[in-house]
Formats: structure tokens, sequence, C-alpha cells
């Protein structure tokens, strides 16, 4: 193991400090979003990926993470921006905030942890709301703030928060989507948004949701960036101590299904009826039990050997095979199944900064889409598989050309 990695405190819960071990381990894991230029394959930087659950508070996360200077840099390598239809969704976030929760407000807040390029705080901007973006990776931030999106590159932690609270107040709505389960200090977070949170200001974030990765065997979730994946019961026992309180949940389809926690300072705001429904269908899907991630296991053993027979039996056949997305989820299936250039040829990708890279590990190419468009392969592997519908609608050439698309989320299938 690298002695760098920073390896969980002696197999204690990062939240809630309970003896913890991991169900499982993934195997030796590259940084997910760490493509690499063809003469920077001889150090390449691997840790252990394995998951463990905490049976005291219910929390999802790696037992070790890599630093977080090792993954968000000024050459991070995900744009929010690729997709359209996740433009789309943050307009309805954001809009949804506007018209809600910054109602009637005079000259509101807005800070969103994570911000990357501007997708979301871009219409905060655009209604001249005071906004504030806080993003590590100097690069997607330098793209936000080219659009006049005001963004500072940090991590986010208390002395930031009071900080920020200094300079521009405290929040009236403090966001965050896909960032929160990247943030090993989780606590340390929480203790932020209590300082810069106003009384009666909500902080609202999303994140894949354990229930759905669990339900569908989604594995690829699990990779260096995600150390926790949340479920409603243990958003909840995280920020108790912080005296924020879960008052609603709502469930999205992005990312492969995620969930939407809102927060608010402790007594507030009235709890939604929503919150008590999905603790009970949570307790109902087994996701405080040890046995569900047992099962989880075996189902994610099942799907890379399911997987793999297919590939090989492709490559049998001499058929060609190509990735779609080079997705940081890929990393895991890839690496985890052992899959190699035999296998898939080459991963076509949008993202400009990913392309004529390595993909992490296996040093799969990646190309640009016009390489993919230019020789349909036989088969293109949809890393991309959150993105199905909007890449399916784009695609139909490729299946009228008689291509076809290899998927394995819920389960291995070969589909037009
Ligand atoms: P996509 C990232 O995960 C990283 P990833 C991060 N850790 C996280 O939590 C989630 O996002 C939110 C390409 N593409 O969205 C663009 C095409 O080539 O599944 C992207 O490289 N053609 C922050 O990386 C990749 O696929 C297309 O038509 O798993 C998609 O990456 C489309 C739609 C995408 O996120
Ligand atoms: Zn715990």
């Amino acid at each position: 193991m690298n002695p760098t990695a920073k390896p969980l405190s002696n197999g204690h819960c990062r939240v809630c400090s309970a003896k913890i071990a991991p169900f499982m381990s993934f195997g030796r894991m590259p940084i997910a979003n760490g493509f690499l230029r063809p003469d920077e394959t001889g150090n390449e930087y691997f840790f252990e990926l394995a998951p463990a659950f905490c049976e005291s508070c219910g929390m999802f996360q790696l037992l070790e993470q890599p630093q977080p200077e090792k993954m968000f840099h000024e050459q991070y390598a995900f744009y929010s921006s690729t997709s359209r239809y996740m433009q789309a969704h943050f307009e309805v976030f954001a809009l949804s905030v506007i018209n809600t929760v910054l109602a009637e407000r005079k000259d509101p807040f807005v800070v969103e942890l994570g911000s990357n390029d501007g997708i979301m705080l871009r219409h905060f901007k655009a209604r001249g709301v005071r906004h504030l973006g806080i993003e590590p990776s100097a690069n997607v931030a330098e793209v936000a703030r080219t659009q006049g999106i005001s963004t500072i590159s940090a991590f986010f932690d208390h002395k930031l928060a009071d900080g920020i609270a200094a300079e521009h107040g405290r929040a009236d709505a403090i966001l965050a989507a896909n960032v929160m389960c990247h943030i090993p200090d989780l606590p340390g977070v929480a203790a932020g948004v209590q300082r810069l949170l106003k009384p009666d200001g909500v902080f609202i974030f999303e994140d894949p949701y354990l229930g759905d990765m669990i339900a569908k065997t989604s594995y690829d979730q699990i990779y260096d960036e995600h150390v926790f994946i949340f479920s409603a019961n243990s958003v909840r026992c995280a920020f108790e101590p912080f005296a924020l309180e879960l008052i609603d949940v709502m469930p999205q389809i992005t990312h492969g299904g995620s969930m939407r926690y809102t927060l608010a300072p402790k007594g507030s705001r009235q709890v939604s009826i929503k919150v008590n429904e999905q603790l009970a269908k949570e307790a109902a899907l087994g996701l405080d039990r040890a046995e569900t991630y047992h099962r989880f296991k075996a189902n994610c053993e099942n799907s890379r050997d399911a997987l793999m027979r297919t590939l090989e039996r492709l490559r049998g056949q001499e058929k060609r095979v190509v990735g779609y997305g080079a997705t940081s989820k890929s990393t895991t299936v890839i690496n985890y199944c052992g899959m190699t250039p035999e296998h898939v040829e080459f991963i076509s990708d949008t993202t400009p900064i990913k392309q004529g890279r390595l993909s992490p590990g296996a040093h799969i190419p990646v190309k640009p889409y016009g390489e993919f468009t230019k020789r349909y392969p036989d088969y293109a592997l949809l890393f991309a598989w959150n993105h199905a519908a909007e890449i399916r609608e784009k695609e139909a050439g490729f299946v009228s050309a008689g291509g076809r698309w290899i998927v394995y989320v819920p389960e291995v299938a070969i589909v037009a």
C-alpha cells in the first residue's frame, strides 16, 4: 500500500467512531479520474478500494481514500456541463431554490460547495443573486469564473466557513451536488455548514443514493472520490450532532439514482412526512443490516463474471468493442473486472482533457467522440449508463447501423 494513502484511523467510522471492518475489497485501484499521458504510466498511484458499513450510524464508507489533493487539483478531468440533461437538471434545481427558499428574501446569499464549472450557480448569477462557489479543482473553477460566477478555489471547512461569513454574511442557502459524498471529514463540513448557515437558512445537497446502488448492483459508484454513499438514515445521524435536522428528502433519477436531502437548524422548520417514509423504506430494503452488504458483494462478483464472460466471448469472435464515456465509475468496473485493451479497443469521450490519454489502471486509450462515429464498432460498452436516455437518443444511427449496446446495470445484457 502506498504510504501516502490516508488510512481510516484504526478502522473506525469516519462519522461516529464505532469500530468497522470492510465487507469486501475491489482490489488495487488507481485514481478514478487520473487519466494518464502515455509517458506517465510508470509511477501510477494505487490504493485499496474497500468499502465498509457502520452498523452503529448506518454510514457506508471507504476505509482508505487517497489524499484529496491527489484527486482534486488543477487538472481535474470531470466537467459537470458535459451532459445536456445535467444542465437542465441543475437549472431546475436552482430555480426551485430561487422560487421557494429565497422567495421574498432581501438580498439573499447562496453558497455552493463543489461548484465545478458553474453548472448550477450560473442561474443565480443570471438573476443577480449574491452567490459564492467553493471549488478546489482550479481548472473547472476557472471555467466558472470566466462566466462571471464568483468562485474561490479551496477545500471547505469550518475555518473557511467563518471567513466567508465574516466577508459576505451568513448564507440563506448552502447547496452541494455530488460533492458531500467526496469529503472525508464529514463532521468538519457539518460544523462549517452549521456556522455559515443563517438560523432560517437551509442546506440542500444531493448525491448517489445507497438504496439505488444496492438495488441495482451499481457498484461502480464506489471509487476514490466517493468516500461515502449516503442514505437518509446515515445523513440524519451524521448531521444530528451539529443541530442540523433532516427535514426533507427527494429522490432524483440523476447519476443512476440519487437523493436530495434538505437540512435546517433543528426546530426551525417542519419535518416532512417523506423523511419517515424514506427511513421506513430503507429499513425494508435492509440498508441497516450487515447481511445486505454480504449479498451485495455476491451480486458484484456475479455481475463482474457475467460481464467478463460476455467480453471474452466477443473477443473470441473478433468483434470490435468500444467503451462509451470515460466515466469515473468505469475505473472501478474496468479494474475490478480485469478488462484490458484486448477487450475494449478504446473509450470514446467528449471531454477534451481526457482525450489522447490512457484510462487509469488498465491504460485503455481514450479517444474523441469522432473516432466512435467515424467507424462504428460492433458493440459499445455503456460506461456512462446513467446518461443512457440522452445517449441512446443521440446514437440511434449506431443501432440502425447494426451496433449493439453492452450494459451492466442493473444486469449484464446486450441491447439494441
Ligand atoms: P458521468 C463524475 O462521475 C465525478 P462520472 C464525480 N465524482 C461525481 O460524483 C459525478 O460525476 C457526479 C462523457 N460523455 O457524468 C462525459 C460522453 O462522452 O457519468 C464524461 O466524461 N458523451 C464528481 O465521471 C462521461 O461521459 C455523452 O453523450 O462517473 C460522463 O461522466 C455524455 C452524456 C457524456 O460522471
Ligand atoms: Zn458510524
